[in-house]
């Protein structure tokens, strides 16, 4: 029988398990890890597909890699697996990800912790038995005092609703759905909707395959090349010896990485001098190029600096200048919407098997039999792959169908868009954690970074109740309150809010509150936060014997 969380001055049933955790990508494992292993709790960890890997399982389309460099990308719970586990490319492609967490999976034995093909469909508290019931989709129920969502950001396809698809003869794709046997696009005629970070790493390897790709661009995009390539031996060993510091400075960064943003204004520089410095950050490739300086998402003429050069590189890239044209017509900050980066994406415009439509000119009626009507001409294609992005943050938690005391429905009380405090308890929502859930650093932040994190304050905060025989812990209403306006302060100091179409603010789904969802103040002001509200004995979380 399981170590079941005490605290029975109240009654309280027994439940089956102290824990419950959504979802088994990297934020799931490690809170199993932590929960079973380190707390000595009884856990099940519910997972969707048949496999560990969250978003690395199903984000399997061609060109799928994170943004992240490897090495930042990892767990660092374990200096053990630090020293194991060899990384072989700058950026990480999705299959060695996956080998990754799996590999992870087995070390520490987490599987016989997990049930697969177990997708959640339910989830409610029940107040006077202080336990969570969780239905999964068979139909089953199992019960535990803490229900913890892994769900993701970024986990609910979202297929664009174009009218006809039904019609289509040819075959499509989300690329977040991706049939694991991979698909031939050899002498095919490919249409890929979308010019997000997904299209935009798989744009260029579709296009070596397919005879004919056309592009079906609605909101042109920047990019800064990754310049990928394997790793030597002589960084590895660097990254061996030198991981603790790494990992220090990625604590201490704004968005979880080992690098700083710079201290200098783009706007105090000369002109020769921002060029150089542009032109460095450029050829040294990756996400680090908005960091060049300190002002680029602070403020619009220094954000403009950057923009431009960005634009003057399509333009001196890409061969065709309509072309050229369509891809740098750009109307929004750089970096305001999640900067991409690639290999090889603009210059992929240069090969004769490839076009680009612009569809804000000309925007896209419907799916045919035979491809897809636009307002300026029809295009015949075998197969249509959807890019075209995620229900992202809020998405994956509402389809769960939670509800808390007095028949609380999260859908409803988010209606408007949702309010957490510090991202990780909702008020209603007794012994519920969200694990990167809205209102925290998450998406603006190098994922396990923000995820090892919150694993640890929720551990942490769960070891004290045990310790102080406590049962439940909710957010305040109050605290709640007053977090929201802190995301909203944060998120107003930058040009976050100004990409008027970005999935920070919810704005890539018809109908969805336009919220910016993110915490922006940088992971280390943030870590500050918790670290005080948890030496405050748990500040605006309300703890119940
Ligand atoms: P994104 O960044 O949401 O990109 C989706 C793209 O699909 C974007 O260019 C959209 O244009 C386009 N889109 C969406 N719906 C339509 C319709 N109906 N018609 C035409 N074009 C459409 O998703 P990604 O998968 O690329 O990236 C998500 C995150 O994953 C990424 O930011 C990283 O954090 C990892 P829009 O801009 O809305 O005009």
């Amino acid at each position: 029988m399981p170590d079941i969380m005490a605290s029975p001055s109240t009654g309280d049933a027994m439940p089956q398990f102290d824990a419950v955790v959504v979802g088994a990508g990297f934020a799931g494992l490690y809170q199993l890890h932590c929960l079973r292993d380190r707390l000595g709790l009884s856990v099940q960890l519910l997972e969707a597909a048949d496999g560990v890997g969250g978003t690395w399982y199903w984000n399997r389309y061609p060109g799928a890699r994170c943004d992240s460099e490897s090495h930042c990308y990892s767990y660092s719970f374990s200096k053990e697996l630090e020293q194991e586990w060899e990384w072989s490319e700058r950026y990480p492609r999705q299959p060695e990800i996956l080998r990754y967490l799996n590999h992870v999976a087995d070390r520490f034995d987490l599987r016989r912790s997990i049930r697969f093909k177990a997708r959640v469909t339910g989830a409610e508290y029940d107040a006077g038995a202080n336990l969570w019931r969780v239905t999964v989709e068979s139909g089953e129920t199992l019960s535990a005092r803490f229900l913890i969502t892994a769900v993701g950001c970024l986990s609910t396809a979202n297929v664009a609703k174009i009218p006809g698809l039904e019609t289509f003869e040819g075959k499509w794709h989300h690329t977040g759905q991706w049939p694991h046997e991979g698909v031939n696009f050899s002498g095919q005629r490919v249409g890929v909707i979308g010019t997000g970070s997904t299209a935009i790493q798989a744009i260029p390897v579709i296009a070596e395959q397919a005879a004919q790709l056309t592009v079906f661009q609605r909101t042109p995009n920047y990019s800064v090349p990754a310049r990928n390539g394997p790793l030597t031996p002589e960084f590895q060993r660097y990254l061996k010896d030198n991981y603790a510091e790494i990992r220090r400075k990625m604590r201490e960064s704004v968005n979880g990485f080992d690098f700083f943003i710079s201290e200098r204004s783009a706007l105090e520089a000369s002109e020769a001098e921002r060029q150089a410095l542009f032109e460095e950050a450029w050829e040294r490739g990756g996400l680090r190029f908005r960091a060049t300086f300190k002002d680029i998402l602070l403020d619009k003429a220094a954000n403009d600096t950057a923009a431009d050069f960005i634009r003057a590189k399509i333009r001196s890239i890409v061969k065709d200048p309509v072309t050229a044209a369509k891809l740098s017509d750009i109307d929004h900050p750089y970096a305001a919407k999640r900067p991409p980066i690639d290999t090889n994406y603009f210059e992929t415009y240069n090969r004769d098997n490839v076009s680009l439509v612009d569809v804000r000119a000309a925007p896209i009626e419907r799916i045919t039999p035979r491809g897809l009507k636009t307002t300026g001409g029809e295009y015949a294609l075998d197969t249509i792959v959807f890019a075209t992005g995620f229900d992202a943050m809020t998405g994956p938690l509402l389809r769960m169908n939670v509800t808390g005391r007095d028949g609380c429905r999260l859908k409803d009380i988010w209606s408007a868009g949702p309010r957490t405090y510090l991202g990780l308890q909702v008020p209603g929502f007794p012994n519920l954690f969200t694990i990167t859930g809205p209102g925290s650093p998450s998406v603006l932040c190098n994922m396990p970074v923000a995820i090892e994190q919150h694993v640890e304050f929720i551990t942490d905060c769960i070891a004290y109740m045990r310790t102080h025989r406590l049962s439940t812990v909710e957010a305040t209403s109050e605290a709640t309150e007053k977090w929201a306006a802190q995301v909203n302060e944060a998120a107003n100091v930058t040009l976050l809010p100004q990409a008027k179409h970005s999935w920070y603010l919810g704005a890539n789904i018809p109908g969805k509150p336009r919220v910016f969802m993110p915490y922006a103040g940088g992971m280390a002001r943030y870590r500050r936060i918790c670290e005080d509200v948890a030496a405050r004995q748990y500040e605006g979380l309300a703890l119940g014997a």
